[in-house]
């Protein structure tokens, strides 16, 4: 099915609760269901807050179990947990940032049973060279040989092969995310993400705006012949200038569920209308693609490293969503071995108590304890 009449049957169908259990009807797929869910979350004027690597790791600590910087902040675990898979596609036991992907698993399955969201992002090594994902050097467009995404999507060359072989990886574990019943979980996966920068292999200066769609089709295509049902696809540029700019690289309506945008707040209280201004340029452009489409909207990724402004979750963050209605809001991770690098409060962290009157306030969807 594709995501458009996923879409559309999720209208018609029965309504669910942001949190509880779905009455849509049993033959729609793990991935309508979750469809729905936000569509309704959004209808209400909420959004889910969302953590990358929540649980796994905080400001402080790294691996204990039940732990949550956020829920340790304000009691309630965030609704939404962002998990990179970066490294899947090596077939390591651990992604990039050192988190166990049986432990990933047991977090996935634990924040399902208290009635939250997964998401995915994918930071994945660079198939022509190897290096990481911000590995971009000697990449020249006079030169094919030199470009991993013209490469990759080239049936004809051996790097294709490659992809395909890590995509698939990729399906094989999100496929197999299932709760003790059986059932699949249905997840959130946001591939190729920020391409409208150019510090990822896949970012705009490149591949063209071909080739960087031929990226979605091979993903689907993979995730399509094992039959995955289970995942809502969110396309997310970093900033971008305008409506035409967000979707220059869109890759069609079949593809995506999600209308995200990624932008952070840099330089504390000083670089306040630089954050108003980049986030109403990507977020207008991302709800008008939204509408236009029909899709769901996100903020699928922002913050303020260190959390220098008290007030930032109610006096900046909060009122310049107020035009937007975004389904989920995800802030990325509270690094244990960078002590400047956090994006959610920890217990005593100067933004804690602005945080809780965030997370009670009623636009803001949390998980259970
Ligand atoms: C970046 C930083 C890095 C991390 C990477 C992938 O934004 O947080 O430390 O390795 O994301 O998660």
């Amino acid at each position: 099915m594709t995501p458009t009449s996923r879409f559309f049957i999720s209208l018609f169908v029965g309504c669910a609760s942001a949190f509880g259990t779905p009455t849509v009807q049993a033959q729609t797929t793990p991935a309508a269901q979750l469809v729905e869910r936000l569509a309704q979350t959004a209808a209400k004027r909420q959004f889910l807050f969302g953590h990358h690597d929540d649980t796994v790791y905080g400001h402080t600590w790294c691996g204990d179990e039940g732990r949550s910087d956020v829920k340790e902040v304000c009691g309630r675990y965030p609704a939404l947990m962002n998990w990179d898979l970066g490294l899947i596609e090596w077939q390591r036991t651990e992604q990039l940032d050192g988190v166990n992907f049986n432990r990933m698993r047991r977090e996935i399955v634990a924040q399902d049973a208290r009635g939250g969201l997964n998401a995915f992002s994918w930071h994945l090594r660079n198939p022509l060279t190897r290096g990481d994902s911000w590995d971009v050097q000697g990449i020249d467009r006079m030169k094919p040989e030199t470009c991993p995404v013209a490469k990759a999507v080239d049936p004809a060359c051996t790097l294709n092969d490659t992809l395909r072989t890590w995509i698939g990886r990729v399906a094989d574990f999100i496929g197999s995310l299932r709760r003790a019943d059986g059932s699949r979980i249905a997840v959130v996966f946001r591939p190729w993400h920020e391409h409208s920068g150019s510090w990822f292999w896949w970012g705009r200066n490149h591949c063209s705006p071909a080739e960087y769609k031929a990226l979605w089709r091979l993903t689907r295509e993979v995730f399509d012949a094992r039959g995955i049902d289970n995942v809502v696809w969110a396309y997310s540029p970093d900033v971008v200038d305008s409506y035409a700019d967000y979707i220059e690289r869109y890759p069609g309506d079949k593809y995506v569920d999600i209308m995200g945008a990624d932008v952070y707040h840099r330089d504390g209280e000083a670089g306040v209308p630089a954050f108003y201004h980049n986030l109403n340029r990507s977020l207008r452009a991302a709800q008008l693609a939204a509408t236009h489409h029909r899709k769901l909207l996100a903020f699928s990724e922002t913050g303020s490293e260190t959390l220098p402004m008290a007030h930032w979750w109610t006096k900046v963050l909060l009122p310049a969503l107020k035009p937007y209605n975004v389904a989920y809001v995800c802030v990325w991770r509270n690094a244990h071995d960078k002590p400047e690098h956090f994006y959610a409060p920890y217990p005593g962290q100067a933004s804690a108590a602005d945080f809780c009157k965030f997370a009670s306030s009623p636009r803001v969807v949390m998980a259970g304890k």
